[in-house]
Protein backbone atom coordinates (compact mmCIF):
# COMPACT_ATOMS: atom_id res chain seq x y z
CA UNK A 1 0.00 0.00 0.00
CA UNK A 2 1.06 3.50 -1.32
CA UNK A 3 1.53 6.64 0.94
CA UNK A 4 -1.13 8.29 -0.52
CA UNK A 5 -2.98 5.18 0.39
CA UNK A 6 -2.23 5.44 4.12
CA UNK A 7 -3.20 9.09 4.21
CA UNK A 8 -6.37 8.50 2.73
CA UNK A 9 -6.83 5.19 5.23
CA UNK A 10 -6.35 8.16 8.29
CA UNK A 11 -8.50 10.68 6.54
CA UNK A 12 -11.55 8.29 6.01
CA UNK A 13 -10.97 7.17 9.91
CA UNK A 14 -10.40 10.35 11.74
CA UNK A 15 -12.21 12.64 9.69
CA UNK A 16 -8.89 14.48 8.69
CA UNK A 17 -6.17 14.82 7.19
CA UNK A 18 -3.21 13.89 8.98
CA UNK A 19 -0.03 16.15 10.04
CA UNK A 20 2.63 13.95 7.87
CA UNK A 21 2.67 10.39 6.60
CA UNK A 22 6.20 8.54 7.27
CA UNK A 23 7.98 5.23 6.21
CA UNK A 24 10.37 2.60 8.06
CA UNK A 25 11.56 -0.11 6.10
CA UNK A 26 12.11 -4.35 6.83
CA UNK A 27 15.92 -5.31 6.23
CA UNK A 28 17.63 -8.29 5.28
CA UNK A 29 21.20 -9.20 7.31
CA UNK A 30 24.12 -9.88 4.96
CA UNK A 31 26.30 -11.40 7.11
CA UNK A 32 26.50 -11.09 11.38
CA UNK A 33 24.07 -13.13 12.80
CA UNK A 34 23.49 -13.65 16.64
CA UNK A 35 26.24 -10.92 17.30
CA UNK A 36 24.26 -8.37 18.03
CA UNK A 37 23.48 -9.06 21.43
CA UNK A 38 26.71 -10.11 22.26
CA UNK A 39 28.34 -6.72 21.05
CA UNK A 40 29.54 -7.62 18.05
CA UNK A 41 29.36 -6.22 13.84
CA UNK A 42 26.58 -7.31 11.85
CA UNK A 43 25.54 -5.84 8.16
CA UNK A 44 22.19 -5.96 7.15
CA UNK A 45 20.47 -3.46 4.39
CA UNK A 46 17.25 -1.71 3.97
CA UNK A 47 14.54 -3.64 1.66
CA UNK A 48 12.06 -1.82 -0.21
CA UNK A 49 9.37 -3.02 1.48
CA UNK A 50 8.30 -0.60 4.34
CA UNK A 51 5.96 0.01 7.28
CA UNK A 52 3.86 3.46 6.24
CA UNK A 53 2.30 5.39 9.31
CA UNK A 54 -0.06 8.49 8.41
CA UNK A 55 -0.08 10.51 12.11
CA UNK A 56 -1.58 13.61 13.74
CA UNK A 57 -0.44 14.69 17.15
CA UNK A 58 -3.26 15.01 20.22
CA UNK A 59 -2.91 16.72 23.32
CA UNK A 60 -5.44 14.99 25.53
CA UNK A 61 -3.23 11.72 27.08
CA UNK A 62 -5.20 9.73 24.27
CA UNK A 63 -3.40 6.99 21.49
CA UNK A 64 -5.91 5.91 18.84
CA UNK A 65 -4.21 2.96 16.22
CA UNK A 66 -5.82 1.54 13.17
CA UNK A 67 -3.62 -0.80 10.94
CA UNK A 68 -4.89 -1.66 7.62
CA UNK A 69 -3.44 -5.32 7.38
CA UNK A 70 -5.94 -5.89 10.34
CA UNK A 71 -9.37 -6.89 10.92
CA UNK A 72 -10.71 -4.72 13.71
CA UNK A 73 -11.47 -1.25 14.35
CA UNK A 74 -9.66 1.76 16.01
CA UNK A 75 -7.73 0.75 19.51
CA UNK A 76 -8.31 3.45 21.69
CA UNK A 77 -5.67 3.26 24.70
CA UNK A 78 -4.22 6.18 27.34
CA UNK A 79 -1.09 7.23 27.81
CA UNK A 80 -0.67 6.85 31.86
CA UNK A 81 -2.09 3.35 31.14
CA UNK A 82 0.53 1.91 29.12
CA UNK A 83 2.04 -0.79 30.72
CA UNK A 84 5.05 -3.19 30.04
CA UNK A 85 3.75 -6.69 28.92
CA UNK A 86 0.23 -5.92 29.27
CA UNK A 87 -0.82 -6.11 25.15
CA UNK A 88 -0.12 -9.47 23.28
CA UNK A 89 -1.76 -8.02 20.30
CA UNK A 90 0.31 -5.69 17.17
CA UNK A 91 -0.82 -2.42 18.82
CA UNK A 92 1.93 -3.31 21.56
CA UNK A 93 4.59 -2.39 18.91
CA UNK A 94 3.40 1.20 18.60
CA UNK A 95 2.41 1.60 21.94
CA UNK A 96 5.54 0.05 23.21
CA UNK A 97 7.21 3.05 21.14
CA UNK A 98 5.34 5.77 22.78
CA UNK A 99 5.52 3.86 26.46
CA UNK A 100 9.45 4.31 25.75
CA UNK A 101 9.76 7.71 24.45
CA UNK A 102 7.80 9.03 27.69
CA UNK A 103 9.55 7.05 30.21
CA UNK A 104 12.71 8.53 28.88
CA UNK A 105 11.39 12.01 29.44
CA UNK A 106 9.96 13.10 26.43
CA UNK A 107 6.74 14.81 26.26
CA UNK A 108 4.31 12.99 23.91
CA UNK A 109 0.51 13.74 24.85
CA UNK A 110 -0.94 11.49 22.49
CA UNK A 111 -1.63 10.83 18.42
CA UNK A 112 -3.67 9.31 15.64
CA UNK A 113 -2.48 6.96 13.87
CA UNK A 114 -3.04 4.92 10.66
CA UNK A 115 -0.37 2.33 9.24
CA UNK A 116 0.23 -0.31 6.65
CA UNK A 117 2.67 -2.30 6.03
CA UNK A 118 4.47 -4.28 3.13
CA UNK A 119 7.41 -5.85 5.41
CA UNK A 120 6.27 -9.46 5.00
CA UNK A 121 5.45 -10.98 8.78
CA UNK A 122 7.56 -13.63 10.80
CA UNK A 123 9.78 -14.17 7.37
CA UNK A 124 12.78 -12.78 9.67
CA UNK A 125 13.05 -9.43 7.87
CA UNK A 126 12.00 -7.25 10.43
CA UNK A 127 8.30 -6.00 10.26
CA UNK A 128 8.09 -5.38 14.41
CA UNK A 129 11.71 -3.23 13.75
CA UNK A 130 9.74 -1.21 10.54
CA UNK A 131 6.46 -0.72 12.59
CA UNK A 132 8.66 0.24 15.99
CA UNK A 133 10.62 3.16 13.90
CA UNK A 134 8.19 4.40 11.69
CA UNK A 135 6.38 5.80 14.99
CA UNK A 136 9.61 6.84 16.42
CA UNK A 137 10.40 9.02 13.65
CA UNK A 138 6.75 10.64 13.15
CA UNK A 139 6.49 11.70 17.16
CA UNK A 140 10.29 12.89 16.98
CA UNK A 141 9.25 14.69 13.77
CA UNK A 142 5.62 16.18 15.27
CA UNK A 143 7.07 16.36 18.85
CA UNK A 144 10.43 18.52 18.13
CA UNK A 145 12.09 15.75 20.31
CA UNK A 146 14.89 16.34 18.16
CA UNK A 147 16.59 13.11 19.11
CA UNK A 148 18.57 11.43 16.40
CA UNK A 149 18.53 7.89 14.41
CA UNK A 150 20.76 6.13 16.72
CA UNK A 151 18.48 6.95 19.62
CA UNK A 152 15.31 6.17 18.25
CA UNK A 153 16.46 3.12 17.14
CA UNK A 154 18.05 2.19 21.15
CA UNK A 155 14.36 3.60 22.31
CA UNK A 156 12.25 1.06 19.60
CA UNK A 157 14.80 -1.93 20.86
CA UNK A 158 13.51 -0.90 24.68
CA UNK A 159 10.03 -1.10 23.00
CA UNK A 160 10.32 -4.66 21.88
CA UNK A 161 12.96 -5.89 24.49
CA UNK A 162 10.65 -4.43 27.89
CA UNK A 163 6.98 -3.58 26.34
CA UNK A 164 6.38 -6.33 24.33
CA UNK A 165 9.03 -8.51 25.95
CA UNK A 166 11.22 -10.11 23.06
CA UNK A 167 14.74 -10.44 24.23
CA UNK A 168 16.21 -8.92 20.48
CA UNK A 169 19.05 -7.06 19.97
CA UNK A 170 19.79 -3.48 18.35
CA UNK A 171 20.55 -4.77 14.51
CA UNK A 172 16.74 -4.68 13.41
CA UNK A 173 16.07 -1.00 14.39
CA UNK A 174 19.25 0.64 13.67
CA UNK A 175 18.93 -1.10 10.23
CA UNK A 176 15.53 0.36 9.55
CA UNK A 177 16.24 3.85 11.21
CA UNK A 178 20.03 4.40 9.34
CA UNK A 179 20.42 2.45 6.36
CA UNK A 180 20.78 4.23 3.01
CA UNK A 181 19.61 3.36 -0.21
CA UNK A 182 22.78 1.73 -2.22
CA UNK A 183 24.67 0.41 0.61
CA UNK A 184 24.93 -1.98 3.72
CA UNK A 185 25.59 -0.98 6.59
CA UNK A 186 28.25 -1.95 9.03
CA UNK A 187 27.49 -1.63 12.10
CA UNK A 188 29.77 -2.23 15.73
CA UNK A 189 26.59 -2.97 17.91
CA UNK A 190 28.73 -1.99 20.96
CA UNK A 191 28.77 1.34 20.43
CA UNK A 192 26.43 1.89 17.34
CA UNK A 193 29.06 3.14 14.81
CA UNK A 194 28.63 2.93 11.58
CA UNK A 195 30.17 2.83 8.11
CA UNK A 196 27.98 2.67 4.86
CA UNK A 197 29.15 0.18 2.67
CA UNK A 198 28.29 0.64 -1.40
CA UNK A 199 26.68 -2.84 -2.20
CA UNK A 200 25.23 -2.21 -6.43
CA UNK A 201 25.15 -5.98 -7.18
CA UNK A 202 23.24 -5.35 -10.30
CA UNK A 203 26.22 -3.04 -11.72
CA UNK A 204 28.39 -6.34 -11.53
CA UNK A 205 26.15 -8.89 -12.58
CA UNK A 206 25.03 -10.72 -9.33
CA UNK A 207 21.60 -10.81 -7.53
CA UNK A 208 20.89 -10.93 -4.02
CA UNK A 209 17.67 -13.63 -3.68
CA UNK A 210 15.68 -13.55 -0.36
CA UNK A 211 13.67 -17.00 -0.13
CA UNK A 212 10.44 -16.92 2.42
CA UNK A 213 9.97 -20.30 3.79
CA UNK A 214 6.92 -19.39 5.37
CA UNK A 215 7.92 -20.88 8.17
CA UNK A 216 6.66 -18.41 10.81
CA UNK A 217 9.39 -17.95 13.64
CA UNK A 218 8.93 -15.65 16.64
CA UNK A 219 11.28 -14.36 19.14
CA UNK A 220 9.25 -14.50 22.16
CA UNK A 221 9.21 -17.94 21.46
CA UNK A 222 11.86 -19.26 24.24
CA UNK A 223 15.02 -20.50 21.60
CA UNK A 224 15.88 -17.36 20.56
CA UNK A 225 16.41 -15.95 24.49
CA UNK A 226 18.22 -19.71 25.38
CA UNK A 227 21.21 -19.23 22.78
CA UNK A 228 21.00 -15.87 24.38
CA UNK A 229 21.48 -16.59 27.81
CA UNK A 230 23.80 -19.51 26.48
CA UNK A 231 26.20 -16.67 25.00
CA UNK A 232 25.97 -14.83 28.37
CA UNK A 233 27.17 -17.46 30.21
CA UNK A 234 29.71 -17.99 27.95
CA UNK A 235 30.91 -14.35 28.07
CA UNK A 236 30.70 -14.74 31.75
CA UNK A 237 32.94 -18.12 31.94
CA UNK A 238 35.36 -16.15 30.15
CA UNK A 239 35.39 -12.86 32.22
CA UNK A 240 34.52 -10.81 29.49
CA UNK A 241 31.71 -8.27 29.27
CA UNK A 242 30.38 -9.46 25.63
CA UNK A 243 31.45 -12.35 23.64
CA UNK A 244 32.75 -9.81 20.98
CA UNK A 245 35.75 -9.48 23.71
CA UNK A 246 36.82 -12.60 22.52
CA UNK A 247 39.07 -12.03 19.43
CA UNK A 248 39.19 -14.36 16.65
CA UNK A 249 42.81 -15.17 17.15
CA UNK A 250 42.40 -15.87 20.95
CA UNK A 251 39.31 -18.37 19.50
CA UNK A 252 41.40 -21.78 20.45
CA UNK A 253 42.78 -21.03 23.63
CA UNK A 254 39.22 -19.25 24.79
CA UNK A 255 36.79 -22.29 23.91
CA UNK A 256 39.91 -24.69 25.60
CA UNK A 257 38.82 -23.00 29.23
CA UNK A 258 35.23 -23.83 28.62
CA UNK A 259 36.10 -27.39 29.14
CA UNK A 260 33.46 -30.16 28.08
CA UNK A 261 30.76 -27.69 27.98
CA UNK A 262 29.74 -28.38 24.61
CA UNK A 263 26.83 -25.95 24.06
CA UNK A 264 28.79 -23.00 25.64
CA UNK A 265 31.48 -24.00 23.17
CA UNK A 266 29.18 -23.87 19.60
CA UNK A 267 27.58 -20.83 20.91
CA UNK A 268 30.80 -18.81 21.42
CA UNK A 269 32.24 -20.39 18.46
CA UNK A 270 29.52 -19.44 16.29
CA UNK A 271 29.90 -15.87 17.77
CA UNK A 272 33.39 -15.12 17.47
CA UNK A 273 33.72 -16.70 14.12
CA UNK A 274 30.79 -14.66 12.56
CA UNK A 275 32.25 -11.53 13.67
CA UNK A 276 35.58 -12.39 11.92
CA UNK A 277 33.20 -13.21 9.03
CA UNK A 278 31.54 -9.90 9.16
CA UNK A 279 35.25 -7.94 8.82
CA UNK A 280 35.81 -10.12 6.34
CA UNK A 281 33.07 -9.44 4.24
CA UNK A 282 33.60 -5.75 4.66
CA UNK A 283 37.08 -6.06 3.40
CA UNK A 284 35.93 -7.35 0.63
CA UNK A 285 33.56 -5.37 -0.37
CA UNK A 286 35.71 -2.22 0.22
CA UNK A 287 38.42 -3.92 -2.10
CA UNK A 288 36.20 -4.96 -4.59
CA UNK A 289 36.11 -8.41 -4.57
CA UNK A 290 32.44 -8.71 -4.13
CA UNK A 291 31.84 -12.31 -5.84
CA UNK A 292 34.30 -13.99 -2.85
CA UNK A 293 31.44 -12.72 0.13
CA UNK A 294 29.20 -15.70 -1.45
CA UNK A 295 31.53 -18.10 0.27
CA UNK A 296 31.55 -16.04 3.49
CA UNK A 297 27.97 -16.20 3.28
CA UNK A 298 28.32 -20.04 2.74
CA UNK A 299 30.16 -20.76 5.65
CA UNK A 300 27.67 -18.53 7.99
CA UNK A 301 24.75 -20.80 7.28
CA UNK A 302 26.83 -23.52 8.36
CA UNK A 303 28.25 -21.89 11.60
CA UNK A 304 24.47 -21.02 12.29
CA UNK A 305 23.03 -24.74 11.31
CA UNK A 306 25.85 -26.95 13.04
CA UNK A 307 27.06 -24.86 16.36
CA UNK A 308 24.13 -22.46 16.94
CA UNK A 309 21.64 -24.95 15.92
CA UNK A 310 18.33 -22.43 14.54
CA UNK A 311 18.44 -23.74 11.25
CA UNK A 312 15.41 -26.17 10.17
CA UNK A 313 14.77 -28.30 7.27
CA UNK A 314 13.48 -25.70 5.13
CA UNK A 315 16.06 -23.13 5.32
CA UNK A 316 19.02 -26.01 4.57
CA UNK A 317 17.02 -26.75 1.52
CA UNK A 318 16.75 -23.60 0.20
CA UNK A 319 20.77 -23.21 0.94
CA UNK A 320 21.69 -27.06 -0.34
CA UNK A 321 19.43 -26.73 -3.45
CA UNK A 322 20.93 -22.83 -4.44
CA UNK A 323 24.40 -23.96 -3.92
CA UNK A 324 24.36 -27.03 -6.17
CA UNK A 325 22.68 -25.13 -8.47
CA UNK A 326 25.96 -22.38 -8.91
CA UNK A 327 25.06 -19.83 -6.47
CA UNK A 328 27.77 -18.16 -4.82
CA UNK A 329 26.48 -18.48 -1.75
CA UNK A 330 23.85 -18.64 0.70
CA UNK A 331 22.47 -18.54 4.57
CA UNK A 332 20.11 -18.38 6.70
CA UNK A 333 19.31 -14.19 7.56
CA UNK A 334 17.62 -13.13 10.31
CA UNK A 335 16.65 -15.11 13.62
CA UNK A 336 16.17 -18.69 12.53
CA UNK A 337 13.72 -20.78 13.14
CA UNK A 338 11.90 -20.59 9.52
CA UNK A 339 11.75 -17.20 8.06
CA UNK A 340 13.82 -16.28 5.26
CA UNK A 341 17.02 -17.56 3.70
CA UNK A 342 19.42 -15.15 0.88
CA UNK A 343 21.12 -16.63 -2.08
CA UNK A 344 23.45 -14.78 -4.06
CA UNK A 345 23.45 -15.48 -7.37
CA UNK A 346 25.11 -14.60 -11.40
CA UNK A 347 22.01 -12.67 -12.23
CA UNK A 348 22.13 -15.59 -15.54
CA UNK A 349 21.56 -18.09 -12.84
CA UNK A 350 18.04 -16.95 -11.03
CA UNK A 351 15.83 -17.76 -13.12
CA UNK A 352 16.82 -21.38 -12.57
CA UNK A 353 17.56 -21.08 -9.31
CA UNK A 354 14.61 -19.86 -8.40
CA UNK A 355 12.92 -22.62 -10.23
CA UNK A 356 15.07 -25.52 -8.64
CA UNK A 357 14.19 -23.80 -5.53
CA UNK A 358 10.84 -24.01 -6.19
CA UNK A 359 10.80 -27.36 -6.90
CA UNK A 360 12.73 -28.94 -3.84
CA UNK A 361 9.98 -27.53 -1.88
CA UNK A 362 7.50 -28.90 -3.68
CA UNK A 363 9.51 -32.97 -3.75
CA UNK A 364 9.92 -32.37 -0.08
CA UNK A 365 6.22 -31.73 0.54
CA UNK A 366 7.26 -28.25 1.58
CA UNK A 367 4.85 -24.87 1.22
CA UNK A 368 5.65 -23.26 -1.48
CA UNK A 369 8.41 -20.09 -0.90
CA UNK A 370 8.16 -16.65 -1.38
CA UNK A 371 11.06 -15.63 -3.72
CA UNK A 372 12.17 -12.10 -4.50
CA UNK A 373 15.07 -9.80 -5.13
CA UNK A 374 16.40 -7.84 -2.69
CA UNK A 375 18.29 -4.15 -3.53
CA UNK A 376 19.46 -1.83 -1.04
CA UNK A 377 16.76 0.64 -0.07
CA UNK A 378 16.18 3.86 1.92
CA UNK A 379 15.94 3.73 5.92
CA UNK A 380 13.50 5.39 7.53
CA UNK A 381 12.03 8.85 6.00
CA UNK A 382 9.51 11.21 6.28
CA UNK A 383 6.60 10.47 2.78
CA UNK A 384 4.83 14.32 2.81
C1 LIG B 1 16.45 -11.01 15.27
C2 LIG B 1 16.72 -9.99 16.35
F1 LIG B 1 15.69 -9.10 16.43
C3 LIG B 1 18.03 -9.27 16.11
O1 LIG B 1 18.32 -8.42 17.19
C4 LIG B 1 19.17 -10.26 15.87
O2 LIG B 1 19.59 -10.83 17.08
C5 LIG B 1 18.76 -11.31 14.85
O3 LIG B 1 17.52 -11.92 15.18
C6 LIG B 1 19.80 -12.40 14.73
O4 LIG B 1 20.96 -11.87 14.18
O5 LIG B 1 16.21 -10.39 14.04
Amino acid sequence: MGAQQVRQGFVDLYGAEPEGVWSAPGRVNLIGEHTDYNDGFVMPFALPHVATAAVSRRDDGVLRLHSADVEGGVAELRLDALAPQTDRSWTAYPAGVVWALREAGHAVTGADIHLASTVPTGAGLSSSAALEVVIALALDDLFELGLKRWQLARLCQRAENVYVGAPTGIMDQTASACCERGHALFLDTRDLSQKQIPLDLAAEGMRLLVVDTQVKHAHSDGEYGKRRAGCEKGAALLGVDALRDIPYDGLDAALARLGDDDEVIRLVRHVVTEDQRVEHAVALLESGETRAIGQVLTAGHASLRDDFRISCPELDLVVDTALAGGALGARMTGGGFGGSAIVLAEASDVETLTKSIESAFATAGFTTPRVFEAVPSAGALRVS
